[in-house]
């Protein structure tokens, strides 16, 4: 049965390969991308038995995230929307650093998500139910089955996960920070970049100190992604922090679920806090690897690839 249980909604991705604004005949890649999934296939890269949930649109695209999901190794627990599409993003690297998204998910099939759709003997049987703060900005249900979902794994004894993952085009600061705030005494692992820790804490406040005011939330564990500064965590009141990995970063969509990823897979090999952060951070450079939101995230006997001084492997 599956360690990890995840949920959310997973959208059909259009990716234009090509620098600058969108023309007619641009070269797109079609794929899909969603937080919690791309976490869930970082996890099955990693040999952690996953489970994701969620809904999807009776159409093609459905059909392709369902296939794609179900063929990295996740265990998905799909209910398919006869009335409502499968949501749509896009992706439009504006400039070589700047990439515009744009989601077309309002009414989606994924948004239908309810606290029915959620099988609580999945959660029970798992060590870890991760979620993300995507998921109660999407639809009052959505946001619904997260609150049970924390609720019910908090008193199954199941560890609770969340990724703050603020999304600016879904909802404000404000309403984001309210509602996410709520949720942290039931968490006990929290992912956080600094601007999402101001978020949940009404202020800004040195990394160091974000941490610690993060945990006074609710939270045993703190994570604090910093992207090309690396990572810091904090645990039993000790905070220690890891560089990044140098690597040539070729779209950054999908290092924070990488990082959650790398993070949880150490935790619950039993790994110590700082082994943990180092392989959080390595998981989060692969995703940066390579275009596309999940498809570069690494496999277990890859992780020590960055180290490698060898540039063919035979
Ligand atoms: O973390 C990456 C996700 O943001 C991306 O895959 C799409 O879930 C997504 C979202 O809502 O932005």
């Amino acid at each position: 049965s599956p360690k990890v249980v995840t949920f959310g909604e997973t959208m059909a991705l259009v990716d234009a390969t090509t620098i600058g604004p969108f023309f007619r005949g641009a070269q797109t890649v079609l794929s899909h991308g969603g937080a919690e999934s791309n976490l869930a296939i970082a996890l099955a890269r990693l040999n952690v038995p996953v489970a994701w949930i969620g809904c999807l649109g009776e159409d093609s695209l459905g059909d392709l995230v369902a296939r794609e999901i179900t063929a990295e190794g996740v265990q998905a627990h799909i209910r398919r929307v006869p009335d409502a599409p499968t949501g749509l993003m896009l992706k439009e690297p504006r400039t070589v650093q700047h990439t515009k998204v744009w989601y077309y998910r309002k009414g989606s099939a994924g948004s239908q998500l309810a606290e029915t759709d959620l099988d609580p003997h999945l959660i029970v049987g798992a060590d870890v139910l991760h979620v993300t703060g995507i998921t109660p900005a999407l639809s009052e249900s959505a946001a619904a089955a997260v609150t049970a979902a924390c609720t019910f794994a908090r008193r199954a004894g199941t560890l609770v996960s969340l990724d703050v993952n603020y999304r600016s085009r879904l909802w404000s600061r404000d309403e984001a920070g309210t509602a996410l705030r709520a949720l942290m005494p039931l968490v006990d692992i929290v992912f956080a970049g600094l601007d999402e820790a101001a978020l949940l804490l009404g202020a800004e406040l040195p990394p160091t100190v974000a941490v610690r005011a993060l945990a006074d939330l609710g939270p045993s564990e703190v994570l604090l992604k910093r992207g090309s500064r690396g990572g810091i965590a904090f645990e039993n009141g000790t905070s220690l922090s890891v560089p990044a990995r140098p690597v040539r970063v070729l779209d950054p969509v999908g290092a924070g679920d990488a990082f959650a990823a790398g993070y949880l897979y150490e935790r619950l090999r039993g790994t110590d806090l700082a082994g943990r952060l180092s392989t959080a951070v390595i998981s989060g450079a692969f995703a940066c690897l390579g275009r596309g939101d999940w498809e570069s995230m690494p496999r277990e006997h890859e992780l020590s690839l960055l180290e490698s001084v060898e540039d063919v492997m035979r």
